[in-house]
């Protein structure tokens, strides 16, 4: 019987996995074995390069925290599961050891930029523009397909290759003082605003993926951050803890730095 489709009104699923190999498990494999799993995994991820879904990224980490890291995207929750069951196939049984895994799906902010707050920055904004001009409707024209890219990408993310991968899960605090749920959408709307200014400041140094997973994991948002330098990661991560939104009401777990590296450099840096 052939399996279902499972996929979301719009959007993605996305699933973050990592390991640590049993070390001596590994030490007692037979002669090729260690070969023949390079060669499945290098075979896997040729399948699904991306850079859109379905993609399976790969990852060593480097702080001690697991061995391996993965990134899968897939459209169908099936088909993700499917990858993820055929990526723990790769390896001899018992050499992988799950470390951590999150379940997430790529959404539209609630805050996303409306037509009407478009065409409000285009009147009130830098050229002030009069509506019911031809002048007014290019700007407006052009405004609206930036953010329906914008709104694309959004949804079907295309992260960069960049040396660095920074995943961290994380919560809006619910507490009686700072509950970010008991606030109203305007204030919401307006602080995410003055969250995404400190973002931009790092455009072409860090690269964000910002997925959501209330009711399906343990966090709320995992946050995938893209840099060349680990010193840009630690910078924003840093500026943000100012920032109301984060100074407030952010909770975070915990922090897996990784190198973004194919199957064989992987064999190569972990001496497998
Ligand atoms: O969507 C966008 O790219 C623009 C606006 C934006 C939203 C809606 C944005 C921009 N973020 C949004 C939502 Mn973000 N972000 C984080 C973290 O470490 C911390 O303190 C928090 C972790 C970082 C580092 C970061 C970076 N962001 C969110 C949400 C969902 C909240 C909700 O819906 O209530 C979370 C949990 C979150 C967390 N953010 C940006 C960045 C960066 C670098 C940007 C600018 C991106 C750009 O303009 O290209």
């Amino acid at each position: 019987m052939p399996l279902p489709t499972v996929k979301l009104s719009q959007g993605i699923h996305v699933m973050h996995l990592f390991y640590r190999l049993d070390r001596t498990r590994w030490d007692a494999l037979a002669a090729g074995q260690s070969a023949e799993a390079r060669a499945k995994l290098e075979k896997l991820c040729a399948q699904f390069p991306g850079p859109a879904q379905p993609r399976l990224s790969s990852y060593a980490n480097v702080g001690g925290k697991a061995d391996l890291g993965f990134v899968l995207y897939h459209a169908d929750l099936v088909a993700l599961g499917a990858m993820h069951r055929e990526l723990e196939a790769c390896f001899p049984a018992g050499a992988l050891q799950p470390v951590y895994s999150f379940l997430s799906v790529t959404e539209l902010p609630e805050y996303v930029t409306t037509d009407d707050d478009l065409k409000r920055m285009i009147e009130h904004g830098e050229r002030k523009l009069k509506p019911g001009t031809p002048e007014f409707d290019e700007a407006f024209a052009a405004a609206k397909k930036r953010n329906d890219e914008y709104k694309h990408y959004r949804l079907n993310p295309e992260l960069e290759d960049w040396e660095i991968m920074c995943f961290y899960p994380m919560n809006k605090k619910r507490n009686l003082g700072d509950n970010w749920y008991a606030l109203d959408f305007d204030t919401r709307k307006k602080l995410m605003g003055s969250h995404a200014k400190t973002g931009r400041k790092y455009a072409g140094r860090i690269s964000q993926l910002i997925t959501a997973a209330t009711g399906l994991d343990d966090w709320e948002w995992g946050v995938t951050l893209i840099a060349h330098q680990a010193d840009a990661v630690k910078e924003i991560v840093h500026e943000m803890r100012f920032d109301e939104v984060t100074a407030r009401f952010g909770d975070f777990g915990e922090f897996f730095i990784n190198l973004r590296l194919n199957p064989a450099q992987i064999w190569e840096h972990l001496k497998l």
